[in-house]
């Protein structure tokens, strides 16, 4: 039993010696673990945690993830603990906890963490399992208030709350860096101004840029890619030319663009929050493409995290390869350093982390359409229905956003009767190809409880679609519809 609680102790102190070496990376031992859990998980399971458990799912993903981890390594101090006794060598077993930690977190995917980075994990694991041992064996005499063995269980215990708390303090210093402000060019301070400008003021939903804090974030991993910024490169490959390769100076160095953008997920819900505008700071995609003289029809981008969508070459159109948002570096979970925007696609293809865009003359099946996803065409139409708002004279005031993608937001209806529709007011359009409009709606109550529907119509003239569809596989469709109730305190 203390033996069992010894090796569990060496294994919390194992992952806590590799979160205070790597932090929030993918060096950390949890992180390949819960990379793999996610590959391994059937496609129909994926789909329901995305949709239906959002950042639960995600959470539990991380959770069993540590366990695994802290499984792992308390296995393999059990092994060593157990030799080491029986060669009746305290080195041995601590040593031996040192090497099999090292090895088997070394080991844990077809990726092999960091040399260091693993031998942190053992080497944690390893003073737990000293500090227990050592206790164990000095103590003899027999009116001691502990006996060896709660010795061991007390030092094996803080020894692992000390790593515990080192690995806190150093592993959460090693993950927060705050992207640089690249500066307020006028053009960048002009679209910040009209966005100021045109938005309307409605009390619960956001303004017409989101906060860089509350845009939205969708990606594979738990743990997201630290690419270096003087260690990144984007190569350019396959059915070209010339192949091509970029360097992050190469890039900044070439004219920049700033660009009013907005991304919504495929996986989002009908009237979700997975919907977010910036202004965005890069360069066309395009101005990379066009040296390397492609020749294939198809276009797959490739990232840091093995994560790669594919689609058709004319996709890439109007796209930009971004480093900046909202004035700032991109930050590290939408793509640090450099991410692909496709204005008017669904999120999936806006491909962070970029590192490859190979060109290919057959179709590839991207990571979530091998999933049996179809989400790397144009967005579906939507308005969304976030804020409902009593207003002092009785009235009530409704609004959302709505979006359209490139086809642009024509205008949004309101019913609040079951069957007439008013035009609702919108904000003047953002300059730009694929952004989000805010529509609002005042009226006269016309009972205590009634159903408010919205929909919305884009620049081609048509109608947002009013049959109802799930996200899984194209995205969600359908008129968003709320019941407002006078009584109770709705907002
Ligand atoms: N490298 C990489 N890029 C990615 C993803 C990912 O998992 N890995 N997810 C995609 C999906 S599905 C969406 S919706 C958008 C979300 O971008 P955001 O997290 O910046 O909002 O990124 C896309 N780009
Ligand atoms: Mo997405």
């Amino acid at each position: 039993m203390q033996t069992m609680l010894t090796a569990l102790f060496a294994g919390i102190g194992g992952v806590a010696g590799s979160y205070a070496y790597a932090g929030d990376t993918p060096s950390f031992v949890v992180a390949p673990i819960a990379g793999f859990l996610a590959r391994a998980m059937p496609a129909p399971v994926v789909s329901f945690a995305i949709t239906t458990l959002g950042s639960f799912g995600e959470q539990l993903n991380l959770g069993t993830a540590v366990v695994l981890a802290v499984a792992l390594l308390a296995g393999t101090s059990l092994v060593a603990l157990a030799v080491g006794r029986r060669v009746e060598s305290a080195v041995a077993t601590v040593g031996l906890t040192a090497l099999l930690g090292w090895v088997a977190t070394a080991s844990v995917t077809e990726v092999p963490l960091p040399a260091l980075s693993a031998l942190s994990t053992g080497l944690a694991s390893a003073t737990v399992v000293a500090v227990s041992e050592f206790l164990r064996e000095t103590s003899g005499r027999e009116d001691e208030i502990f006996d060896g063995e709660r010795r061991q269980l007390l030092g094996g215990l803080a020894s692992a709350l000390g790593i515990g708390l080192f690995g806190y303090v150093f592993g959460s210093r090693q993950t927060t860096t705050s992207p640089e402000n690249l500066g307020a060019t006028p053009r960048r301070q002009r679209l910040f101004e009209e966005a100021t400008a045109k938005s309307l003021d409605i009390p619960g939903i956001d303004p017409l840029i989101s906060d860089v804090g509350s845009f939205y974030e969708v990606d594979i991993n738990n743990i997201d890619p630290a690419v270096e910024t003087d260690e990144w490169t984007l190569s350019i490959t396959g059915a070209v030319e010339r192949e091509r390769t970029y360097s992050y100076s190469d890039l900044t160095s070439m004219e920049a663009d700033d660009r009013f953008y907005t991304l919504r997920c495929v996986g989002d819900s009908l009237n979700g929050t997975k919907m977010d505008n910036a202004i965005w700071t890069g360069v066309p995609i395009m101005d990379v493409i066009d040296e390397a003289r492609p020749h294939g029809n198809y276009v797959v981008l490739r990232a840091a995290d093995d994560y790669y969508e594919a689609f058709p070459i004319e996709a890439l159109r109007g796209g930009m390869l971004a480093y900046g948002m909202n004035g700032r570096g991109l930050p590290r979970e939408h793509g640090a350093p450099v991410r692909a925007l496709l204005p008017g696609h669904w999120g999936e293809p806006n491909v962070k982390w970029i590192t490859e865009i190979e060109f290919s003359r057959e179709a590839v099946t991207g990571y979530w359409e091998q999933r049996g996803w179809h989400g790397t065409g144009p967005v579906k139409t939507v308005a969304k229905f976030h804020a409902i708002n009593r207003l002092p004279d009785g009235r009530v005031q409704v609004g959302g956003h709505a979006y359209a993608g490139t086809r642009g937001i024509q205008s949004v209806e309101v019913s609040i009767d079951g069957g007439s529709w008013r035009e609702a007011t919108l904000s003047e359009p953002l300059s730009g190809e694929a952004v989000w409009r805010q529509w609002e709606y005042k009226y006269e109550p016309p009972a205590e409880s009634h159903e408010v529907v919205v929909r919305a119509t884009d620049r081609t003239g048509t109608l947002q679609a009013r049959k109802k569809a799930e996200p899984f596989p194209n995205g969600p469709s359908g008129w968003v519809s709320r019941t407002v109730n006078m009584t109770a305190n709705e907002r």
